[in-house]
């Protein structure tokens, strides 16, 4: 989906370790460590997460693509150690919720672990990486994010009090969060194509995210008439303004110099300590999900994670309207809108 700054990542689970290998970006950029670990410190340290979040203390590892602590425009390649890195029991009984049914039918899989280990939201670790990577391009341009929590499971408002109650219980919750981007110039995507649009582009990117089964881009428009949801234009200083932003930044697919506003909702984990009713796949009875431990909620790692996603979009985006082959050239380009 990315044509300029590209990545794939490898690694699963409890392997020894999480890859991924960054092509496409510019020269001269600082990659700064501190930066990168403390995203993947904020991934990790959201309230609800498993006992596996206590094993890991996730650190990034660049081997290659740097000098002096600067990119060279060769690709950069990062990894991230698994402590927990074990052979963990196969297992037959499928998880409803998650890809062992599915996976293991596709890929003709017996063991369901060898599902599980790809699938895990462990490879977000990695991904975070990569996006905060992303982010430091953007910050180079004045683009920076923030994310909010809305909703956990039926809450609005005492979040760690409801994540306690579902873990009593067994239980797990989903919930919905909100990302913003800001100072995003006018111009990235496009109405050209299908494929090219921005919204388009950003709902892939965080749909796409474990859990996640709703994008929303700026506000619902459901039940709102034109002309209470459309963002009148006014003029201040010879200058266009807008005092409503319920398109989300983006109009046509291209972005329109407002926030970028990305909501999501995900679903509650579907590994759970109060199992589910399901089918082993090897004895073909019915029988209780495998459960070994899981996260109650992990919709603030979600909120990381998505700003993550839709930093790889943005730099890609970025990079295809103003690129170059050095940060110091597409400034140039940039100064030039
Ligand atoms: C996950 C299951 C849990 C989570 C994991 C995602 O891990 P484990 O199988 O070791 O108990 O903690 O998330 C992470 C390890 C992480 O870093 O986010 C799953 O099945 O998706």
């Amino acid at each position: 989906m990315l044509n300029n700054f590209r990545f794939l990542t490898s690694g699963e689970s409890h392997g020894k370790s999480l890859t991924a290998i960054i092509d496409g970006i510019p020269s001269n950029l600082y990659i700064d460590t501190n930066f990168i670990n403390n995203e993947l410190k904020r991934r990790q340290t959201g309230y609800g997460r498993s006992q596996r979040m206590q094993l890991e203390s996730d650190l990034i590892e660049i081997t290659s693509g740097l000098h002096a602590g600067k990119t060279t425009g060769a690709p950069v390649c990062i990894s991230i150690k698994n402590n927990d890195f074990c052979e963990k029991p196969s297992f037959t009984k499928y998880r409803p919720g998650h890809a062992d049914y599915a996976g293991s039918i596709k890929y003709n899989l017996n063991d369901l672990r060898d599902v599980l280990e790809r699938a895990s939201a462990r490879k977000t670790a990695i991904e975070v990486a990569v996006g905060a990577i992303a982010k430091l391009f953007l910050k180079e341009f004045n683009i920076t994010c923030y994310s909010n929590i809305l909703q956990i499971g039926a809450e609005f408002e005492n979040f760690n009090e409801e994540i306690d109650k579902a873990k009593q219980c067994g239980d797990s919750l989903g919930g919905k969060f909100e990302v913003i981007y800001k100072n995003i110039p006018v111009g990235l995507g496009s109405y050209i194509q299908w494929d090219k649009m921005l919204d388009g582009k950003i709902a892939q990117a965080v749909m796409s995210i474990n859990g996640i089964k709703v994008v929303e881009i700026g506000n619902n428009p459901l039940g709102i008439n034109g002309s209470n949801y459309h963002d009148e234009m006014f003029l201040e200083n010879n200058k266009i303004i807008r005092k409503t932003n319920n398109a989300g930044g983006i109009e046509g697919g291209v972005s329109n110099g407002e926030n970028i506003i990305v909501k999501a909702i995900m679903k509650p984990i579907p590994t759970m300590a109060k199992p589910l009713k399901t089918v082993d796949k090897s004895s073909m009875t019915e029988c209780e999900a495998h459960f070994e431990r899981s996260d109650t909620c992990a919709v603030e790692a979600c909120c990381v994670i998505a700003e993550a996603r839709i930093a790889c979009v943005l730099a890609d985006e970025f990079l295809n309207k103003f690129g170059g082959d050095s940060i110091e050239e597409i400034k140039r380009n940039y100064k030039e809108l």
